[in-house]
């Protein structure tokens, strides 16, 4: 059964049974000092923001028995699947495989690398590696999907304009129907996020849905069966 979501840019319909959450890349990495995101000169304290959302969200998922999926950005650890051109983004002395307080900076298997404790995965929930900025690229991401049935996915995580939008931007091309609570969503850039957010409902929705978690548990919980043809 399909339940009616407010979203921008209007409600779309979502059928929980055929909906995975995607946890892209809430990190150590990222979210904590000493991590990649640090070294690339941000302020990791920017993206505590959308912790709490996203483990509301993750409740109502486990409790709705909807597939949760979570993503890590990292490499091997001989580098081997590291571009040279990611690595010449890289500052000196904090380049991906370098050491950092939280271990060796990007790479899998380190300290920092590890999802935050607090969001930390369930058993039997997938974590996927990824090596690139979108979580399909190079990864297993849509074979889990399609063997679950998924067709909506509900992205989560951070950076809204780098990691979030390029993994939403895979799922729409490959027909998936993408919503996104933007307070689960965080950047180093406020601007940033607030226009990503917006890029992605514009044009009648042309990546996907935009909506915020309180409304998505709502709706989720309590909401209304939609007519088929609101999708
Ligand atoms: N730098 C930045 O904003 N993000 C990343 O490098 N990776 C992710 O977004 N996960």
């Amino acid at each position: 059964m399909k339940t009616l979501v407010h979203a921008q840019p209007y409600p779309v319909a979502v059928d929980a049974a055929h909906t995975a959450v995607i946890m892209i890349d809430m990190q150590r990495d990222f979210l904590e000092p000493g991590g990649f995101g640090e070294s690339l000169g941000n302020d990791t304290r920017l993206l505590q923001s959308a912790v709490e959302p996203c483990q509301s969200l993750l409740t109502l998922a486990r409790q709705l028995g909807m597939l949760v999926i979570h993503t890590r950005e990292g490499h091997r650890a001989d580098l081997t699947d590291v571009p040279a051109m990611k690595q010449a983004r890289c500052k000196p002395g904090a380049a991906i495989g370098d050491p950092g307080p939280m271990g060796r900076i990007l790479i899998r298997g380190e300290v920092g690398h590890d999802i935050i404790p607090s969001l930390k995965p369930k058993p039997g929930e997938p974590v996927v590696d990824k090596p690139g900025k979108g979580a399909f690229y190079a990864t297993d991401l849509d074979l889990l999907l399609r063997q679950a049935k998924i067709q909506y996915l509900i992205t989560c995580g951070v950076t809204t304009e780098v990691c979030v939008s390029s993994t939403l931007r895979e799922a729409n091309d490959r027909g998936y129907l993408c919503l996104v609570p933007g307070d689960c969503c965080a950047s180093y850039f406020s601007e940033f996020h607030h226009a990503a957010l917006a890029m992605i409902s514009a044009q009648g929705a042309i990546f996907g849905f935009v909506t915020d978690s309180n409304t998505l548990i709502h709706d989720l919980t309590t909401g209304t069966p939609a007519a088929e043809k609101k999708l």
